[in-house]
C-alpha cells in the first residue's frame, strides 16, 4: 500500500490530515500556494511543494500541477481536505489515471450523489424520505402553478446544480411564480452552468441535521449518528453539535438506518455526509456531501472515532471495523467556528495579522487551527482560522465549557467570531436547544450581547527576533526547504559553504536541518531520485560502503559512506527527488 500521502489542501484541515498520517506512519507532502509560504500546514509537513505563483485558490485547484507534485513527491496517495478539489470526480480520476490513490469515494459515486435530482432519484430507490417535490427538471411554469396547488405555499424553486443556498427562490403565493423562475434559472446558468430547476414544498422553520457515514470497499457501512448544524448565516455554519437536541434514539435509528442504505446503493466508500432537513418530528433528505467535512470533529468526539484515519484506512483497502450496534453517543461535543469575520458588521471578512495567539487547554476542549501567533491571515481564503470543540457529559456541560474556553482563546489583531459564540452560548434559546436555521434571524439581541463580549482592539505583536541557530527557508525548483544557519553567511560573494538542507521536520527544538559543516553526515553532490536506499537507521556502515544510488541524467552515481560508524537517521524513500547539497543520512 502507500506510504506518503500529499495532501491537497490548507489550513486547519491540512494539519488535521497530517495529524492522522503520521498517528497512522504516513509520511505527509504538504503543497502551498505563494501566499501560504508561512503557513502552519507548510512547516508542519515532512515534505512541502509550491504549487505555483497565483497566490489565489487557483493553485489548490491546478489538478495537473498537483499531479505532478505527488508523482515528483513520491506520493502513494493523495487526501483533498474539504473544498478546493474534494467534490471533483475528475480530480478523483487524475489520481487514479496517476497510479495513486484518491482518498475519498469513488468518482462514479461522486456523480451519483452530484446533482440534486439525481441525488433524490437515488434516495426514493433506497427509500429515503424526501421533501414533497419533483424528480425531474421542470418543463413550465404552469407545472411549478399545479405542484404549487399540490403541496401548497410555500414552494421552493432550486437549481439542480446548487448548492449553499444559490439558485434557491421561495414562492409565497403563485403570482410570484414567474420572476421567481426567471431569477433562479439566471442565478442557476451564471453559478453553475447548468439551467436546470426542479420544485419543493418550502419548509419554513426547519432544522438542519445531518447523518456521517463510514464505508469500506468491501459493501459495508455504518453511519456515526447526526449533527445539528441549524446555526449557520448566509449559509455559513457557525456552530455544530452532536447529538442534536431534537432526536429521539428512534429517529436517530431510522435516519441511520436511511443514511446506510442510501450510501450503500450508490457504492459509496469512505467518509460522507447525508444532509437533512428536519422539522415537525419528521426527517427529509436533501443531498450528499461526498467528503469530510469541517464539522466532523463533533462527531469524533461523541462516537470516540477518528473519521480522517478512517478515511485513510478503507483507502489502505481495510474491512471496516466499526458495528452499528456500537456506535452510540456519549456525552455531547459543541464546535463553535472561529473565523476572521466581523459579526457585528454581516460577518464582514476581517483581515490582518494575528498577533499575541494562545489557545484554549483543558479536559473536554479541543482545537483544530491553521493559524500561530505573528501570522499574517493570507486574503485569498475562506475566513475559518479555527475550530475550538467542546465535549461535555451532558450538554449543558459542553456549553459551560465551551463559555470558559471561548473566554480563555486570545487571537490578537484580527476581529473574529469569538464575541458572536459567546453571546450565542449565553443565549437562553440556544441552553434550551430551541434552534433551526433561522435561529440568527430571529434573535437579534445576540448581536447587543455580542457587541458587550467584543474586546478593545489589540495592536498586532511584531514578530519575534530570529534566535541563533538562525532557520532560514529555501525553494529550489519549487520544492521547500528548512535550512538552519550556524554563523553568518559569507559577506557579499557565493554561497555559504555547501549550505545543506533537509525537507520539512521543522518542529521547534527537534530541527533535522544542519550545515554540512557541522554534520557528521552522508551529503548528495547532485540533483536526482533516489533509485536505491540502502541504509538504514541504526545500521553499521564501512567507509566507502554505498548507501544510496541517484539516478541524475539517466546515468546512477553511488554514494558511498565517507568514513565508517553507526547511521543514526536517513531521511529519503526510495523515488524521493533530491537536491544537491541535501543530507541524505546522519551518523550517530
Ligand atoms: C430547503 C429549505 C426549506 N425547504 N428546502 C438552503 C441551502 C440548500 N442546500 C438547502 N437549503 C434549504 N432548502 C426546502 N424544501 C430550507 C433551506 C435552508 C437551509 C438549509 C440548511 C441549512 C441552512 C438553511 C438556511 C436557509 C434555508
Amino acid at each position: 500500500m502507500f506510504d506518503t500521502v500529499l495532501i491537497a489542501n490548507r489550513g486547519e484541515i491540512a494539519l488535521r490530515v497530517m495529524r492522522a498520517c503520521k498517528e497512522l506512519g504516513l509520511r505527509c507532502v504538504a503543497v502551498y500556494s505563494e501566499a501560504d509560504r508561512e503557513a502552519p500546514h507548510v512547516a508542519y509537513a515532512d515534505a512541502a511543494y509550491l504549487l505555483g505563483p497565483a497566490p489565489s485558490s487557483e493553485s489548490y485547484l491546478s489538478i495537473p500541477r498537483i499531479i505532478e507534485v505527488a508523482r515528483q513527491a513520491g506520493a502513494g496517495a493523495v487526501h483533498p481536505g474539504y473544498g478546493f478539489l474534494a467534490e471533483n470526480a475528475d480530480f478523483a480520476r487524475a489520481v487514479a489515471a496517476a497510479g495513486m490513490v484518491f482518498i475519498g469515494p469513488p468518482p462514479e459515486a461522486m456523480e451519483r450523489m452530484g446533482g440534486k435530482t439525481a441525488a433524490r432519484r437515488e434516495a426514493t430507490v433506497a427509500g429515503v424520505p424526501l421533501v414533497p417535490g419533483t424528480l425531474e427538471p421542470l418543463e413550465s411554469l404552469d407545472e411549478i402553478r399545479r405542484l404549487g396547488d399540490a403541496y401548497g405555499y410555500p414552494i421552493a424553486i432550486k437549481a439542480v446544480g446548487g448548492g449553499g443556498g444559490r439558485g434557491l427562490r421561495v414562492v409565497n403565493v403563485p403570482g410570484e411564480i414567474a420572476d421567481a423562475f426567471a431569477s433562479a434559472r439566471r442565478e442557476a446558468e451564471s453559478a453553475f452552468k447548468n439551467t436546470d430547476l426542479y420544485v419543493e414544498k418550502y419548509l419554513t422553520n426547519p432544522r438542519h441535521i445531518e447523518i456521517q457515514i463510514l464505508a469500506d470497499a468491501h459493501g459495508n457501512a455504518v453511519a456515526i449518528g447526526e449533527r445539528d448544524c441549524s446555526v449557520q448565516r448566509r449559509h455559513q455554519k457557525l456552530i455544530e453539535e452532536s447529538p442534536s437536541p431534537a432526536l429521539t434514539a428512534q429517529l436517530r435509528a431510522e435516519m441511520c438506518a436511511s443514511a446506510v442504505r442510501l450510501a450503500t446503493s450508490v457504492g459509496y466508500v469512505g467518509a460522507g455526509t447525508l444532509e437533512f432537513l428536519f422539522e415537525d418530528g419528521h426527517y427529509y433528505f436533501l443531498e450528499m456531501n461526498t467528503r469530510i467535512q469541517v464539522e466532523h470533529t463533533v462527531t469524533e468526539m461523541v462516537y470516540g472515532v477518528d473519521l480522517v484515519k478512517g478515511q485513510i484506512r478503507v483507502a489502505q483497502g481495510e474491512v471496516l471495523w466499526l458495528r452499528q450496534a456500537d456506535m452510540t453517543p456519549r456525552g455531547h461535543a459543541i464546535e463553535c467556528r472561529i473565523n476572521a469575520e466581523d459579526s457585528l458588521a454581516n460577518f464582514r471578512p476581517a483581515l490582518g495579522t494575528v498577533g499575541s495567539y494562545h489557545e484554549p487547554t483543558g479536559f473536554g476542549v479541543r482545537v483544530e487551527s491553521g493559524v500561530r501567533a505573528n501570522y499574517r491571515i493570507p486574503q485569498f481564503y475562506d475566513s475559518l482560522l479555527a475550530k475550538l470543540i467542546t465535549w461535555g457529559e451532558t450538554r449543558t456541560d459542553a456549553i459551560g465549557r465551551m463559555r470558559r474556553a471561548l473566554a480563555d482563546y486570545e487571537i490578537g489583531g484580527v476581529t473574529t467570531t469569538i464575541p458572536f459564540h459567546q453571546a450565542a452560548m449565553a443565549h437562553p434559546a440556544f441552553a434550551e436547544g430551541e434552534i433551526s436555521v433561522n435561529f440568527i434571524g430571529q434573535h437579534p439581541d445576540l448581536f447587543d450581547a455580542a457587541r458587550a463580549f467584543t474586546p478593545p482592539p489589540t495592536d498586532p505583536v511584531p514578530s519575534e527576533e530570529a534566535i541563533e541557530p538562525r532557520s532560514i527557508t529555501v525553494e529550489v525548483n519549487g520544492k521547500r526547504f528548512g535550512v538552519k544557519l550556524f554563523g553568518d553567511l559569507p559577506s557579499g560573494e557565493g554561497q555559504p559553504a555547501a549550505a545543506a538542507a533537509i525537507p520539512g521536520k521543522r518542529a521547534p527544538g527537534k530541527r533535522a536541518t544542519h550545515v554540512a559543516s557541522k554534520v557528521d553526515g552522508v551529503t548528495s553532490p547532485i540533483q536526482g531520485r533516489l533509485a536505491a536506499v540502502r541504509a538504514a537507521p541504526g545500521q553499521a556502515v564501512e567507509a566507502g560502503q554505498v548507501l544510496f544510488i541517484i539516478e541524475a541524467m539517466k546515468m546512477e552515481n553511488e554514494i558511498t559512506a565517507p568514513h565508517a560508524g553507526t547511521l543514526n537517521e536517513v531521511f529519503f524513500q526510495e523515488g524521493t527527488t533530491v537536491e544537491s547539497g541535501v543530507v541524505l543520512a546522519t551518523y550517530k
